[in-house]
């Protein structure tokens, strides 16, 4: 099955997204989804990663990343079904597709916790400075597993700032300091923020007592590598959970 068959298999068509929904992602290079994932669904993810990070201890993240300050998790897709609606959400998918003209594979799904009174980051991209505004090589999508507020270090987004050539490092004298154009992604547990992934943004500071915690699902062209590599890392269990469909989505075949 190839991807655009995949993604019809999975209930991506075009009218999946409206005129005004494809016009928001395109022009600021993010989209606000709504109630993606029901409480239920949200309260199930979030005791699932929190059993992980007991077992995984000074391990969780490493097979992509460790950040200080923060929880993270990585190859989630192996580590419980209830994170596999993020290979097969039509709406979710469909702005994915848009971004990377139907192109699509999963490159990596990892949590984020911003822990109290910390998780600012730098403004960034996710592939480096731009050469080209032409062909957007990565998307990623921002499940929300807390209500974000502007207090509990909800992610900042630039919006526009996808169609810009360089990077933040190349303009920003600091990009730990607050954009003058940034805003801030707040919303409900169970909302998904997909954004153009050369999008500038990043994490902010938590002043809460409480981690506010995310998941990225994050995509990239089929013929780029994938942040954590799938096939490598995909369990035979986990081969059989998933659809012809979402396999091809993983990338995997
Ligand atoms: O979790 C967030 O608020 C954003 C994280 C992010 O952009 C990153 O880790 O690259």
């Amino acid at each position: 099955m190839n991807i655009h068959d995949a993604l019809v298999t999975l209930g991506v068509t075009d009218q999946t997204l409206s005129i005004d929904e494809r016009n928001q992602l395109l022009t600021n290079g993010y989209l606000h989804l709504h109630g993606i994932l029901t409480q239920e669904q949200v309260d199930e993810v979030n005791a699932r990663l929190h059993a992980l990070l007991q077992e995984e201890g000074e391990e969780a993240g490493k097979e992509v990343h460790q950040e200080a300050g923060t929880d993270r998790l990585a190859n989630l897709i192996n580590k419980g079904t209830m994170f596999h609606v993020l290979l097969s959400h039509p709406r979710v998918l469909a702005a994915i597709a848009l971004v990377l003209e139907g192109d699509l594979k999963l490159s990596s799904l990892n949590a984020r916790a911003a822990l109290p009174g910390m998780g600012l980051q730098a403004l960034h991209a996710d592939y480096g400075a731009r050469t080209s505004t032409i062909r957007n090589e990565v998307c990623n999508s921002l499940w929300m597993l807390d209500d974000f507020t502007p207090y509990n270090g909800a992610t900042r987004i630039v919006p526009g700032s996808h169609l810009k050539l360089g990077s933040p490092s190349s303009e920003l004298a600091d990009t730990q300091q607050r954009h003058p154009d940034e805003v801030l992604a707040l919303g409900k547990a169970g909302d998904v923020v997909v954004f153009n992934a050369h999008t500038w943004h990043g994490g902010t500071l938590n002043t809460t007592d409480k981690p506010r915690r995310a998941m990225h699902g994050y995509f990239t062209r089929r013929s780029n590598n994938q942040q954590l590599d799938q096939a490598r890392y995909l369990l035979t269990s986990t081969r059989e959970q998933l659809s012809e469909a979402e396999r091809v989505v993983l990338g995997v075949e």
